[in-house]
């Protein structure tokens, strides 16, 4: 990695810490909610939405190759609670999976509501990580996720291969604990100005586990790759959450100097 991307790679050493744990995470959505039914949104094309998804492309790793120390930043719901009122979108960077994957979001809060963002994660062709099958999406589309109004926390919903098991699929979100596995399946990061980068895992189980429901899982959360905009304030809000007494100092002074590069690299640009 290098030191550019590290400073715009940065991620909420307080989400490590459960900071916000007293507030009650949103209902899962289970593989049979009606929200996988719904028709695939409509899908803007780069062109259409001026996104570059190249800058995002590096943080997709090598099949069965985990992003680096992504163990470290584990998602807190809380920490995509937004600050500010916003009109969201959500853009696909890769897919790593031999599985039909489908995104959901929700919104609870001052915004209650839930919506299907990608019916089929499958990509083919040049810049795909890999080719198993289905060409739904080229890299960079965008869907409209919507105005959330501040006060509302936004969660992330992958169904392993839904568009082929349906009701019968694994549902994996943003909250560890509700998760079958109950592993962690997302890891996110704060990337550029105004993103969120959330990679996904779908296979179930522990890292080669195989048996029962696993999956001999590679653990590698490159299986859905997408960035969220989420507008720079709420980023902002997000990465500068106030330290908690039991954050150790290296990762205070881990988000320290995050911010101070931010800083910087606000002003570069
Ligand atoms: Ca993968
Ligand atoms: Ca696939
Ligand atoms: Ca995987």
């Amino acid at each position: 990695m290098n030191t550019k991307l590290a400073t715009s790679l940065f991620i909420t050493a307080a989400a490590v810490t459960g900071a916000f744990s007293q507030i009650a995470p949103a209902a899962a959505l289970s593989a049979s909610s009606s929200v996988w039914d719904k028709p695939q949104p409509t899908v803007y094309s780069k062109s259409q939405t001026g996104f570059n998804d190249a800058t995002y492309q590096q943080f997709v790793q090598q099949e069965r190759v985990a992003i680096p120390n992504s163990g470290q930043f584990q998602l807190d719901s809380s920490k995509l609670k937004l600050k500010y009122d916003y009109n969201v979108s959500a853009f696909f960077i890769n897919e790593g999976a031999g599985y039909r994957n489908q995104l959901a979001f929700s919104s609870t809060g001052q915004t209650n509501t839930e919506n299907l963002l990608f019916k089929d994660i499958s990509c083919e062709g040049a810049g795909c990580v890999g080719g198993w099958g289905g060409n739904a999406l080229k890299l960079g589309d965008g869907v409209k996720v919507g105005e959330i109004k501040a006060g509302s926390q936004l969660d992330f919903f992958l169904r392993a291969d839904g568009l082929n098991r349906g009701t019968g699929a694994n549902v994996f979100g943003t909250q560890t604990t509700q998760n079958a596995d109950g592993l962690q399946h997302l890891v996110a990061y704060g990337v550029g100005k105004k993103y969120l980068l959330l990679g996904f895992e779908d296979l179930y189980g522990a890292q080669g586990a195989t048996g029962g429901k696993n999956e001999n899982s590679d653990r590698d959360f490159n299986d859905a790759v997408f960035v969220v905009d989420i507008g720079e304030k709420n980023l902002n809000a997000l990465i500068k959450p106030v330290p908690e007494p039991s954050v150790s100092l290296s990762l205070i002074g881990l988000g320290a100097a995050g911010l101070l590069l931010r800083r910087r690299q606000s002003k570069a640009n």
